[in-house]
């Protein structure tokens, strides 16, 4: 009798701990909203967490197509200098066509203390200032 009870209690304690881990596991996808307005980011900087999952979500307000590719100095050199013309099926990168709005996923290195950018690489508008810095904090 005090057995099954226990053995009922254990049960009940196993499946609330299984429901919490469930929804810690669920929110663990942060959302940043970015506008673009007159070819410039609206933030300048954005810290994360080592190992976070952020789901980007770009409004291009602009009646111009923009992009938004999450990387180091390495992926930003490529994407400056590059030739792709779209971006979409990597995470982090995503093209942003005029008065739309795209999303990317994100995780970053577990390794605290990175410095990533965010940027645009259409031609001219790195230049004109957008791009961002990521710190992994
Ligand atoms: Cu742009």
């Amino acid at each position: 009798m005090v057995r099954a009870r226990v053995a009922a209690i254990v049960a009940g304690l196993v499946l609330v701990g299984a429901l919490v881990a469930w929804s810690n596991a669920g929110s663990t996808v942060r959302t940043v909203d970015i506008t673009i307005h007159f070819s410039h980011f609206d933030a300048s900087s954005i810290a994360v967490a080592p190992g976070e999952t952020v789901r980007f979500v770009i409004h291009n307000e602009d009646p111009i197509d923009h992009e938004f590719i999450v990387g180091d100095r390495y992926v930003q050199l490529i994407h400056e200098f590059g030739t792709e013309p779209s971006h979409g099926a990597k995470p982090g990168e995503v093209s942003v066509p005029a008065e739309t709005t795209a999303e990317t996923t994100y995780t970053f290195p577990t390794t605290p203390g990175g410095h990533l950018q965010f940027a645009c690489h259409l031609p001219g508008h790195y230049a004109y200032g957008m791009h961002g810095s990521i710190v992994i904090r």
